[in-house]
């Protein structure tokens, strides 16, 4: 491994993902490049700044490839560097971008990957505009690609630009994530039969593809054989002229961040307030206005809990945090006037004035005010309907500096597999919300603290920094076995 580490990449680290993680403001002419904190950002910039000595080393900066909000104008001979990147815009006419993006990506392939076949939209026109967009993606490439430079590509949204970059491009390493569910065949299945064929043969012009969960895996090879013939071993596929590796990657968060932040002054401040302002048992959850969190399930979960349990009536408040996200699509509207009503039903049902037991918030938090919420917590009520692997579920466990709280989590997040200590629920029974919210309050400190330290110690192992590393480690350990190969 150390000696992995020691190599000097001949070309550069090349991130392409729909969207670029800067905000470019543009001051005195001159652009400036704002990062976003996001945690992809943090764990790419740890393959180069690793403490233990750079995955990934070369004397350039990151090359990021992504959609720009910006126009083409405004960006015009700007440089768009900073420190430790080079963001490279790619510009999207509007009407591709909206067939490509809220069409193929947010209307077909999200409800598909989440099990919501019926939400699903086919439109040729869908499809068309998502081949002219991983065009545009591929264009950005050819413009400043050198050889040796190393491509990771990011996404549902950017599926068949690992085959046309491998096919001009044949020797240079390019590695895919995918970060929601691959679904199942019977699902899969449901997509024309040449946009299968188009999204497996893309994909697989990777060397290194990741999912989060084994299960998905198992999917995507189940997929590659019955769509495109390709059989595999284990996790090789055998391309006659080079090998695949298609494997899992749990993603995960900064351990130490989120651990550290505990004893932060304006998150401690935050738990105070919270802790003060509510004075009892606290459950709290927080996600993007999705239909595949299960959010409405995860109410009527709650209220059959206030039903059935009424000794915890004027005990309990639900800190329920929405992030507006996609509301200017139909279904995403109807979905948020859904949660509306059922917050005031439930309030007015069980409510009285010195008690409201949901406290519901549309809108994003500031992250001391996050962590001040995990941490004050006695459950989290994580109880997506699909989720790809579900961030917030890690970002909780590794709050809790204080070894104590309750996970409540969805068996049908990615998230489940690694932290069978939580209270494992599914998300369609709201009877089974409920018993999971009694017994979570009725846990003993000491088991909360037994069940804490295992999934702590399991994030802390394999954090974002190591999920990183491990993927390129995979590259390399890759282009070993093709060097071995070819020597057989
Ligand atoms: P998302 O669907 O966005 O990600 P998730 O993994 O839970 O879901 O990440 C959400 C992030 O947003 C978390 O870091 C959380 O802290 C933050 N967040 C949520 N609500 C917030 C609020 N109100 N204010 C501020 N921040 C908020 C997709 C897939 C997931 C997969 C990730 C990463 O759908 O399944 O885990 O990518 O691969």
């Amino acid at each position: 491994m150390e000696n992995l580490k020691q190599q000097k990449n001949a070309g550069r680290l090349v991130i392409v993902a729909y969207r670029l993680p800067f905000k470019i403001v543009r001051e005195n002419d001159q652009a400036q490049l704002f990062q976003n904190s996001g945690g992809l950002v943090s764990a790419v910039l740890s393959l180069v700044k690793n403490k233990n000595g750079p995955v990934f080393s070369s004397d350039d900066k990151i090359q990021w490839i992504g959609f720009s909000e910006n126009t083409r104008e405004e960006l015009e001979g700007q440089s768009l560097t900073n420190e430790d990147f080079q963001a490279h815009p790619v510009f999207i006419p509007e009407d591709v971008n909206e067939k490509y993006y809220e069409g193929f990506c947010n209307n077909l392939i999200w409800p598909l990957c989440h099990y919501f076949p019926s939400l699903a939209r086919f439109d040729d026109e869908y499809f068309e505009a998502y081949q002219i967009a991983n065009r545009l993606f591929f264009d950005k490439i050819d413009e400043i690609i050198q050889p040796g430079d190393v491509i990771w590509v990011q996404d549902y949204q950017l599926m068949l630009l690992p085959e046309m970059i491998r096919q001009k491009y044949p020797d240079n390493k390019i590695g895919f994530f995918f970060h929601i569910p691959f679904p199942s065949f019977e699902l899969f299945r449901l997509l024309p039969v040449k946009w299968r064929k188009a999204i497996v043969d893309g994909i697989l012009g990777a060397d290194v593809v990741g999912f989060h969960t084994n299960d998905y895996v198992e999917y995507f090879l189940k997929a590659a054989r019955l769509v495109s013939g390709y059989g595999n071993k284990l996790h090789y596929i055998n391309m006659s002229n080079r090998i695949v590796k298609v494997d899992s990657f749990p993603i995960s968060v900064d351990f130490d961040k989120f651990n550290d932040a505990y004893d932060d002054p304006m998150v401690a401040d935050a738990r105070n307030d919270a802790r003060h302002s509510l004075n009892q048992k606290i459950i709290f959850s927080v996600d993007r206005l999705d239909y595949s969190k299960g959010i409405i399930h995860r109410l009527r979960g709650f209220q059959r809990f206030l039903e059935r349990y009424p000794e915890w009536h004027e005990k309990v408040s639900f800190v329920m945090v929405v992030v507006p996200s996609r509301d200017t699509i139909e279904q995403y509207q109807q979905m948020k006037s859904e949660i509306d009503q059922t917050v005031g039903r439930i309030n007015a049902d069980y409510g009285n004035i010195y008690w409201q037991p949901i406290i519901y918030q549309y809108r994003s938090m500031p992250y001391h005010e996050l962590v001040g919420m995990y941490t004050v917590s006695d459950v989290a009520l994580i109880t997506p309907v699909r989720d790809g692997m579900n961030l917030v579920c890690k970002e909780y466990v590794a709050s809790r500096k204080d070894r104590k709280g309750v996970l409540i989590l969805s068996e049908m997040a990615g998230a489940a597999a690694e932290l069978g200590e939580a209270l494992i629920i599914n998300p369609l029974d709201i009877q089974d919300i409920a018993d999971a919210i009694k017994n979570a309050f009725e846990m003993p400190e000491e088991e909360q603290t037994k069940r804490m330290d295992a999934m702590r110690e399991r994030i802390k192992d394999y954090d974002v920094f190591a999920w990183t590393e491990d993927f390129f480690t995979q590259m390399t350990m890759l282009e070993q076995e093709h060097e071995r190969l070819r020597q057989v």
